[in-house]
């Protein structure tokens, strides 16, 4: 099965294409393509010597590839394995995974197993088939585009691994699992920035409710938001059991509209009619309350919160993953349909509603009731 944000296939050798990113056309054989190389973010494949580092804008690079040495070695290794033959590129570059998926990006494939990038850490037992997606991105976990990009691109990392069958989110930061959407990368910005920015947040949904993978959340701190919408499109929700802590998709409280996909996530979570109330008023629900609703489905105490997060994992895993998964997908696919057949439509309403001068407004004086809050 592939996952809702579905891999392309990759393209034939004979086949000639075009370069997903200057658009030149390349015959078998030509001397300036290098092998096809996946592009994670992107979900497309590319072949183009000059451009493949590009495909997701200059600057993405170091998320997708690594550091800048690792991107030239790479560069370099791209290049000189554009001189051999088809076969022996397959079995240097390309490794074989999951679901019949093949990954071109070998480097990331290696270091995956602990893999710690700035934003998130990754730490995948092979052994249990559990991988632990750990936010660190101080102080509140907040989505900007670079952590977002990063998550994608775990997601699709763990989901082309063959020994990866289930991931936990939890956060390493005191008191908060996520803050949601960064408010600064929505605050004072022109359309472009907008457009890309909201392109990542919808890419990270489709990436995490449509993944073939059991997905838990160890909701390990207050959850408002975006941070509540990560957490209700996974399969399910352990929180710490700390009165203090809240999670609820508040949207309306900064003058902006949680889009219908949110909406959507949150009726098939706790049900239409507690979503119109939940929505409305913004609320953001007290862990006890957010069990009541059904908007979490465990409360145990805060340090034992990662502990049980693997216990149900592990119940979880004792059923057939292609049956789970092929329910799963049964269960989400309409929800996730919505949104890929209407995805510009989606960025293009972002882009108008966010960059309107009401909704700048709002969202300055959210901000500094933040930063007054504090004083
Ligand atoms: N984005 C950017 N910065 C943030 C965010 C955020 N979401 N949340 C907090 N911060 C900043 C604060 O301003 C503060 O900055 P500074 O240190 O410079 O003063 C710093 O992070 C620490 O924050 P706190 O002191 O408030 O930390 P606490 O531990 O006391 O509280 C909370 C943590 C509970 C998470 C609290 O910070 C909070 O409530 N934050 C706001 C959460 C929120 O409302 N998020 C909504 C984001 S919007 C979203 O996710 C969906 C948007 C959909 C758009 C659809 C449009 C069409």
């Amino acid at each position: 099965m592939k996952s809702a944000g579905g891999a392309k296939k990759i393209p034939k050798e004979e086949d000639k294409d075009v370069c997903g990113r200057c658009k030149k056309i390349f015959l078998p054989g030509g001397e300036d393509i290098v092998p096809w190389v996946f592009c994670p973010l992107c979900m497309e494949w590319f072949h183009c010597t000059s451009c493949v580092f590009f495909v997701c804008g200059p600057s993405r690079q170091t998320s997708i590839y690594g550091s800048t040495s690792q991107l030239t070695d790479m560069a370099t290794a791209l290049r000189q394995s554009a001189k051999l033959t088809f076969s022996g590129l397959c079995s240097s570059f390309f490794l074989h995974c999951r679901n019949g998926r093949v990954c071109a990006l070998p480097y990331v494939h290696n270091r995956r197993h602990n893999s710690t990038s700035s934003k998130i850490k990754v730490d995948l037992d092979s052994t249990s088939g559990i991988a632990v997606m750990n936010f660190q991105s101080p102080p509140v976990n907040s989505l900007s585009l670079d952590f977002l990009t990063e998550f994608a691109i775990n997601m699709e990392k763990l989901e082309m691994d063959k020994s990866c069958r289930g991931v936990i989110l939890t956060s390493s930061q005191p008191k908060v699992f996520s803050a949601g959407l960064d408010i600064m990368e929505m605050y004072g910005k022109g359309p472009e920035h907008a457009g890309e920015f909201w392109r990542a947040v919808q890419e990270m949904w489709l990436k995490l409710y449509g993944s073939d993978m059991v997905t838990i959340a160890a909701i390990n701190g207050s959850s408002p938001a975006g941070g509540c919408l990560m957490s209700i499109s996974c399969d399910y929700r352990i929180m710490a059991d700390n009165p203090r802590y809240s999670i609820g998709l508040n949207e309306t409280l900064l003058g902006i509209v949680a889009p219908f996909w949110f909406k959507d996530t949150m009726v098939n979570t706790v049900g239409h009619r507690e979503t119109e109330k939940a929505l409305q008023l913004g609320l953001l629900y007290s862990a006890p309350d957010a069990l009541k609703i059904g908007l979490v489905d465990q409360l145990v105490p805060q340090e034992s919160v990662l502990s049980t997060a693997t216990e149900t994992m592990t119940k979880w895993l004792a059923i057939p993953d292609h049956a789970r998964s092929i329910t799963k997908s049964m269960m989400r696919k309409p929800t996730i349909d919505k949104l890929t057949s209407n995805r510009e439509t989606d960025i293009k309403y972002f882009v108008n509603f966010i960059t309107r001068e009401s909704i700048q407004k709002s969202l300055g004086m959210y901000l500094a009731m933040l930063k007054n809050r504090k004083a």
